[in-house]
């Protein structure tokens, strides 16, 4: 439908509808506007082909992290990871990052300044299994740390606990291959609690009580670390009570696993 002061199509939704849009400007015989269109439409599928990279780049972490998971199933009878979740940065987000820090608004500068536009979240039970995925996952050749934050060694004033990496890792595509950035957060079930819960709250509008809120949420906190400090040792004295097997018991226990199926 043609703009009554310009007599241009009008840009609308969704990308479809832009990209036939676009087209249609393509048709008019200014040179001006077809340039614009042109950078409009490199624009787009340049930002498209983004968004698949990171989504890729998701992927090859997550295998990894499923790879160490099921090794640690095999050789030790325990699972260190409970679940895992995946989110691509909003469009929204990115831009309010962008914007925050005040980035100027390019597709390279997204690239170069956003690293947790990819982003896992590593759910465990004991705090130990954080540190020993966060090294296995470190000690692979082909990831490279760019960024720690230990939230759980130095807690933040709130009492948000978690660990994060920002690691960088090659994505191998049929003809390139790309180094990318993804935010990969390990934490344990109950800090992965907390951390929803105050999110949540963090996006309420008003909060009645707010200081009286934050004090309880804190509280909490704390006595989660807590939690989670005894929820370990209670795990090692169980295991420190077990009889050491010996080479004979670990052959037939091995053996007798290689019935059940490796997921
Ligand atoms: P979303 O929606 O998860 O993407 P940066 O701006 O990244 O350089 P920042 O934000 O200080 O610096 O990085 P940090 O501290 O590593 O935090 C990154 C992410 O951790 C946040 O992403 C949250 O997901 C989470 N996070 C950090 N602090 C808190 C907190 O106090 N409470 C909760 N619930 N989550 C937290 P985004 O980009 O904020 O949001």
């Amino acid at each position: 439908m043609p703009d009554t002061h310009t007599n241009l199509p009008i840009i609308s939704e969704g990308p479809e509808d832009m990209a036939s849009s676009i087209m249609q400007l393509a048709s008019l015989d200014d040179p001006r506007i077809w340039q614009e269109a042109l950078r409009m439409m490199e624009l787009m599928v340049g930002y498209k082909e983004d968004r698949m990279v990171y989504t890729c780049a998701i992927k090859a972490i997550r295998t990894k992290f499923e790879v160490l998971d099921t090794e640690f199933n095999v050789r030790y009878q325990r699972n260190p990871i409970n679940f895992i979740t995946t989110r691509l940065k909003s469009n929204q987000s990115i831009v309010l990052k962008m914007a925050r820090k005040g980035i100027p608004f390019t597709i390279e500068n997204m690239e170069k300044h956003v690293e947790d536009i990819a982003g896992i979240r590593i759910i465990c039970s004991y705090v130990d299994d954080i540190y020993q995925l966060a090294d296995s996952l470190l000690r692979q050749d082909d990831v490279t740390l760019l960024t720690r934050k230990d939230y759980i060694k130095e807690p933040k004033k709130n009492g948000y606990r978690s660990l994060h990496l920002i690691v960088s890792v090659p994505v191998f595509f049929a003809d390139v291959t790309r180094q990318v950035p993804v935010e990969v957060q390990i934490r344990t079930i109950a800090m992965d609690f907390w951390a929803s819960l105050e999110h949540q709250m963090k996006y309420k509008q008003e909060i009645a009580d707010e200081e009286h809120i934050i004090a309880r949420l804190r509280e909490c906190a704390d006595r989660i670390a807590a939690l989670d400090e005894e929820m370990l040792a209670i795990r090692k004295q169980i295991e420190s009570g077990k009889n050491v097997p010996s080479q004979e018991d670990l052959l037939l226990q091995k053996l007798r696993q290689l019935e059940t199926p490796i997921e």
